[in-house]
């Protein structure tokens, strides 16, 4: 429709002056029109030179000042020659305004003229008292924006002072002056986008308009399947693992017994992370019945007694706190079941890791669920150390881009010694936690039945932080959970740790 109104137009016409006028003139849009004489002028039907017009748009409160006057005039006109009290001066300038401008629009009004009004000295404050310091003034302001709105010249230094405060605003328009071209003609074919079969046995291919191709133009958006940040993050920190030679554990079990993961790692039972508080106990089944009998009469002594050089903790253990089954609230609980089974057998060193869910009912903010993933990685051998452990630790993190490591002394139950781990973040330029390490205790290992020397080190962090801080996230709820944006696992970037 539109491109049929301009070629008819200047069928009759020299040319279409301005294609604002134009648009209004036949009540079409003008993106339409423009839209159309972009096209015409592309095939050669028209000839179109831009046409670029400047115009100042009052703002909402300019338009006020048009009404009533500036506000620091309305301000200033509200003080008597003999001076008011400040507290008193709001209520009238608010009565020279309409009864029907809200309070918001009011108050933003006295704000801003009593700033200019100062500014200007045209008021004086003493003693909460407000006085004039001049006997007249002009609106100089609501003059320029009645020039402004008449379309009248201003100066530019009165420009810039109208625009720094926010008075006017610059609106550019953009149309076009439009000719025929060298290929008009009054009714314009239909472009075909495909050379079809009628064209060629109807002989019309030969003066066929053809759409020219958008070669910008964005293909359709691919739908299908996305991985999830979590996900890309979990497998770039699996294979860095499986290239320090450490295999996967088992984690498939989300459900564990209070031995497994608690009594076994000589974390007393009256700890206070053993409390409902912090763990999630099950309901139904509530307790576990399948425990190793003899290895558990083990942890029961090194509980109560101690031995293999620890004297323990001297209460009385009770094996139904042992059986109640729990939300597993580490994946250390998984490391305890390997180990313990590693110990079953001629001995020999092993590296394992583990990335999975664990449950911790704790408090949840911005940064913390009820659950998390835990990756957690060990190397069980002969004669290890807090320098192995540190070393694995330097090459671990540096590969997941994090080079510049500092410890700190830590307490866990079930290590000792114990560190927490931290890093120069380059980019939040801050020393940042980033997990917690240390040496199994002997009174975890010996129960097992590993050799007396062999030793464990370990440490352990969550997948959520690193991924947070890579994805620029700050609620965890952006990145699991059911409030999730699913757009935003659609449109995130792979994921690249820095690697070394
Ligand atoms: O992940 C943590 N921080 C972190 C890790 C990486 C990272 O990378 C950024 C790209 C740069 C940034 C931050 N932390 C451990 C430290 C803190 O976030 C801490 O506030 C939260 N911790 C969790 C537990 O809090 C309830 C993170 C989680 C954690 C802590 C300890 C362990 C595992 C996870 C452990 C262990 C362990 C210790 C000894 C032996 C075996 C396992």
């Amino acid at each position: 429709m539109a491109q049929e109104a301009v070629l008819g137009h200047l069928e009759h016409n020299q040319e279409i002056a301005d294609s604002g006028v134009f648009s209004q003139e036949k009540g079409i849009s003008h993106d339409e029109i423009v839209n159309a004489i972009k096209s015409l002028n592309g095939f050669g039907l028209v000839i179109a030179s831009d046409i670029k017009r400047e115009k100042w748009l009052l703002s909402e409160e300019a338009q006020s000042y048009v009404k009533y006057g500036s506000a620091e005039v309305l301000l200033f006109e509200a003080v008597p020659a003999e001076g008011i009290a400040k507290a008193k001066l709001q209520e009238i300038v608010n009565s020279k305004l309409p009864v029907d401008l809200d309070d918001k629009a009011k108050s933003l009004i006295y704000d801003k003229g009593w700033a200019q009004a100062m500014k200007n000295k045209w008021i004086g404050l003493a003693d909460s008292q407000v006085s004039r310091k001049v006997e007249h003034v002009e609106d100089k302001v609501k003059d320029l924006l009645i020039q402004i709105q008449n379309g009248e010249a201003v100066g530019a230094k009165d420009i810039d002072a109208l625009k720094r405060r926010r008075l006017i605003s610059l609106q550019i328009w953009k149309g076009f002056s439009v000719m025929k071209g060298p290929n008009y003609t009054t009714t314009r074919k239909k472009a075909a986008t495909d050379l079809v079969r009628d064209h060629l046995q109807r002989d019309e291919w030969k003066d066929i308009e053809f759409k020219e191709y958008n070669f910008l133009a964005k293909g359709q958006p691919t739908e299908g399947g996305c991985l999830h940040p979590l996900y890309k993050v979990k497998q770039q920190i699996q294979m860095i693992f499986l290239q320090m030679g450490f295999e996967e554990m088992p984690t498939n079990n989300y459900v564990e017994s209070s031995f497994w993961n608690f009594d076994a790692l000589f974390q007393p039972q009256q700890h206070p992370a053993r409390d409902s508080h912090d763990t999630f106990f099950l309901k139904v089944p509530s307790t576990t019945n399948i425990l190793p009998e003899e290895y558990v009469e083990r942890v029961k002594t090194v509980h109560e007694s101690g031995g293999y050089g620890s004297r323990g903790y001297g209460y009385d253990w009770k094996r139904e706190e042992a059986n109640k089954n729990l939300l597993r609230t580490h994946t250390t609980a998984v490391s305890t079941r390997m180990l313990y089974a590693l110990a079953q057998g001629p001995f020999t060193p092993k590296r394992y890791y583990s990335i999975d869910r664990v449950f911790r009912n704790e408090a949840v903010d911005r940064t913390h669920l009820a659950e998390f993933h835990q990756i957690e990685g060990l190397i069980c051998d002969r004669g290890l150390s807090l320098g192995h452990l540190r070393g694995v630790l330097e090459d671990f993190f540096s590969r997941i881009g994090m080079s510049k490591l500092k410890f700190k002394p830590a307490y866990n139950p079930y290590t000792e010694p114990s560190m927490e781990i931290f890093s120069y973040h380059e980019g939040l330029k801050k020393w940042v936690e980033i997990g917690n390490s240390g040496m199994f205790r002997p009174e975890m290992l010996r129960p097992m039945g590993l050799p007396e020397d062999v030793q464990v080190i370990a440490w352990g962090l969550s997948l959520e932080r690193p991924t947070m801080i890579l994805y620029g996230i700050d609620n965890i709820r952006d990145l699991f959970g059911h409030k999730v944006d699913l757009s935003l696992t659609k449109r995130n970037p792979i994921c690249r740790l820095g690697l070394n």
